[in-house]
């Protein structure tokens, strides 16, 4: 099978317009998005989404946990489709690229095919996971972690939000629940396109980013309860100050981190303060500490060191303690047939192009687990994302986009 020639292009044009029409739903309050997963907003976004794959002639698909798969036939129906997609929900404070580029260059991919009337052995399927970013719901990548047996879905379906809402109930009300059960579907390949997320394609000044491999991660969910008092007429001495564990603890993560470099980060991005009254010594905080790195060994060490130094530490301030796993999982080999895919299409392309180690973590470090995948990076301004000020441009958007159709249309075996 002879490889696509280099005209074998997307419309980079239409592929922006379709990011800053879907861009629309769910506006950020500067200038990104906010389309948390299973809110009203995200069932709009998903309800565009459908549209727009309907209008390009796919059939839809929707299992338990709400993932969307768009399909274009393949000549053979009897052929595994090759699999491409990524997340249309955002942080609360999101850009407008991050899940989203690795849909709609999907759905470009696949209108790109039916312009230039390339058929491919394989079906091609367009996927929209459900949850990825886990920020409502944690973990992250829930739906597709449910969707390789990492998790069960009644697990999944107790999730509960800060609101106290689960995602079972969430799923249901907003009419996103399919009939297809998770995971049933097989997959000859799993392509994800995704931004970097990350400072490094731009500061080395390449277009592409071949994805070699995934950091792993920790979230660990850690509960430190004191007692509440008035934080003007308690004693210094007297005081068991929840948030001034927090704050050590804090600090500690970051320390352990920065005592495993390179190749390793630790930071705390969520936490919760009980009574949160100004005037009240917290006596309970939740927070969760994320730890990451591309190297197990100092994955594990880091969870280790630190579930030791935060204990010392409520120790020292007469604290209760609890630190429970809120979502795992270990570094990431993606396959080599996928990721040479992938190298040779950005070169076949001109491209520049740098094997990466992907920061962030995505629907495809599950997938990677029940089928051959690998993903194509573009860079972000400034490595800037989980910001509404996220950026990329219509170039990066396009080159990327193309990437994705090289390698998707030849291991989907281009057949005229
Ligand atoms: O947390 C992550 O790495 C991803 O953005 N959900
Ligand atoms: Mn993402
Ligand atoms: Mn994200």
């Amino acid at each position: 099978m002879t490889a696509p020639g280099e005209n074998f292009k997307i419309n980079g044009d239409r592929l922006w317009d379709t990011l800053m029409e879907m861009a629309k739903i769910g506006p950020g309050v500067a200038g990104g998005n906010n389309r948390q997963t299973l809110t009203d907003e995200d069932a709009e976004g998903r309800a565009l989404f459908q549209t727009w794959c309907k209008a390009a002639g796919c059939t839809m698909g929707l299992d338990t946990m709400g993932n969307m798969f768009a399909t274009r036939p393949g000549t053979d129906p009897d052929a595994l489709p090759v699999y491409v997609g990524s997340h249309l929900d955002t942080q609360p404070t999101g850009g407008k690229y991050d899940g989203v580029l690795g849909v709609l260059g999907g759905l470009e991919l696949i209108r790109s095919l039916n312009d230039l009337n390339v058929k491919t052995k394989h079906p091609i399927v367009v996927t929209n996971w459900t949850n990825e970013e886990g920020t409502r719901f944690a973990p992250a990548m829930l739906a597709s972690g449910v969707f390789i047996g990492m998790h069960t879905q009644d697990w999944a379906y107790d999730r509960k939000d800060a609101d106290g809402k689960s995602f079972g109930d969430e799923l249901k009300r907003i009419g996103w629940k399919g009939d297809e059960e998770v995971g049933a579907r097989k997959m000859h390949a799993f392509f994800e396109l995704h931004i970097e997320q990350g400072p490094i394609l731009e500061a080395e000044g390449k277009d592409i980013g071949v994805v070699t491999h995934g950091q792993g991660l920790w979230w660990l969910e850690c509960t430190v309860t004191g007692k509440d008092a008035h934080t003007g007429s308690t004693p210094m001495n007297m005081r068991v100050n929840a948030g001034l564990g927090m704050a050590r603890m804090t600090e500690a993560a970051h320390q352990i981190a920065m005592a495993h470099q390179p190749h390793a980060v630790g930071a705390v991005g969520h936490c919760d303060v009980f009574p949160n009254s100004r005037n009240v010594i917290p006596g309970k905080v939740v927070f969760t500490v994320d730890f990451r790195s591309p190297d197990l060994a100092k994955l594990t060490s880091m969870r280790e060191q630190y579930e030791v130094k935060a204990k010392a530490i409520a120790d020292e301030l007469g604290l209760g303690l609890t630190i429970e796993s809120s979502g795992h999982f270990d570094p990431v080999t993606f396959d080599e047939g996928c990721v040479t895919a992938v190298r040779d299409a950005a070169e076949r392309l001109g491209l520049s192009h740098m094997d990466l180690v992907s920061g962030a973590g995505h629907d495809a470090c599950w997938i990677n687990q029940v089928a051959p995948t690998a993903m194509v990076m573009c860079p972000c301004v400034d490595g800037l994302s989980h910001n509404e000020a996220e950026e990329i441009t219509k170039d990066w958007a396009a080159a990327a986009a193309n990437v994705l159709l090289h390698a998707v249309a030849e291991t989907a075996e281009i057949v005229g």
